[in-house]
């Protein structure tokens, strides 16, 4: 049975959650969340972001048949931080996005490469999830929340990203031709200011995902209360064919942090979603809790659909 939503949000929470929390890791560690997702050979694959007990995140792979329940999470991370002498991962490797790209053959993953210079976007590259080549640092700090577009459009690449300017943070695209040199800086979704539930920051959460009315974009948006920010998650639609074209957006959030894992943890009061998977009309939205465990909610891309045509821009 699903459990009761508030307000008007269209994602609905596995009654499993947490799905899972440090205690199902197979090492010691402080915490797991904000996993990048794949269907992979039939099976969801979570790239978790865990954090060890200096404090610093890295990246395990844990896999499920259901996408739900019986997680079998890899003992060894497929990722550390810093591992090939890259000085910009001293202080962890964090929120993996992951994007396949038929034209190449493989999965890129998008991931925040944080160091005493500030929190940057990386880029890596696997065929099977047990090997990775990393390709480096693509957008220098204060950069973060990258998801590339999983095809290319008008013979470019294409790729979410969100700078700090000052105390400003929008989303920003940005297209390459090879994935490594990335420019022409675009503003699309913006931090709506004052009272709004996304008025503080925002940043995308998983890859766009392409419908037949454009590219559905969830993402997270921060009000900043005097306890502390809320991290919710809202829905817009950039144009199919251009990008740079913010269609529609919906005026509140999807989901909100209101049960005790959402609630209570490490950063009290988060949802942050870095993955989710498609399966028919149906949407697997994969999301950290509190920056404390990995949960699930489910929601109709129809619906989303259906209740972004009234905000049309
Ligand atoms: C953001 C990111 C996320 C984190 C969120 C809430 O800035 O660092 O990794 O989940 O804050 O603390």
């Amino acid at each position: 049975m699903a459990l009761q939503c508030k307000g008007r949000e269209m994602l609905t929470r596995s009654v499993h959650n947490p799905l899972i929390t440090f205690r199902e890791m197979p090492y010691p560690c402080n915490s797991v969340f904000n996993p990048g997702a794949a269907e992979v050979d039939g099976e969801t694959l979570l790239l978790l972001r865990v954090e060890d007990l200096e404090g610093r995140s890295h990246l395990t792979v844990a896999r499920s048949r259901d996408g739900v329940t019986d997680w079998r999470i890899e003992k060894e991370p497929l990722m550390h931080p810093s591992e090939e002498g890259c000085p910009y991962e001293d202080y962890g490797i964090e929120d993996a996005r992951i994007t396949y790209l038929e034209d190449i053959g493989m999965w890129v993953i998008a991931y925040t490469a944080y160091s005493p210079m500030g929190a940057g976007v990386a880029l890596a590259t696997t065929k099977d999830f047990k090997h990775v080549e990393r390709l480096g640092l693509v957008l220098a700090p204060s950069n973060k929340d990258a998801a590339v577009f999983p095809r290319k459009i008008g013979g470019k690449y294409w790729m979410l990203h969100r700078p700090i300017a000052g105390s400003i943070e929008h989303i920003w695209l940005t297209e390459s031709t090879d994935l490594l040199h990335w420019g022409r800086p675009w503003m699309v979704i913006d931090e709506r200011g004052g009272p709004w539930w996304d008025g503080y920051r925002v940043g995308a959460n998983g890859v766009p995902i392409e419908t037949p009315e454009g590219w559905l974009v969830l993402y997270h948006g921060v009000k900043q209360f005097p306890a502390g920010p809320t991290y919710r998650t809202g829905a817009a639609l950039l144009d199919l064919d251009n990008p740079r074209r913010l269609i529609a957006r919906l005026p509140y959030w999807i989901l909100g942090p209101h049960e005790p894992y959402e609630t209570t943890g490490e950063v009290p009061n988060v949802v942050f979603s870095t993955g989710h998977i498609q399966r028919g009309d149906t949407l697997y939205v994969y999301y950290g809790a509190a920056d404390s465990c990995v949960c699930l909610a489910t929601g109709s891309v129809s619906e989303l659909l259906d209740e972004l045509r009234k905000y049309r821009i």
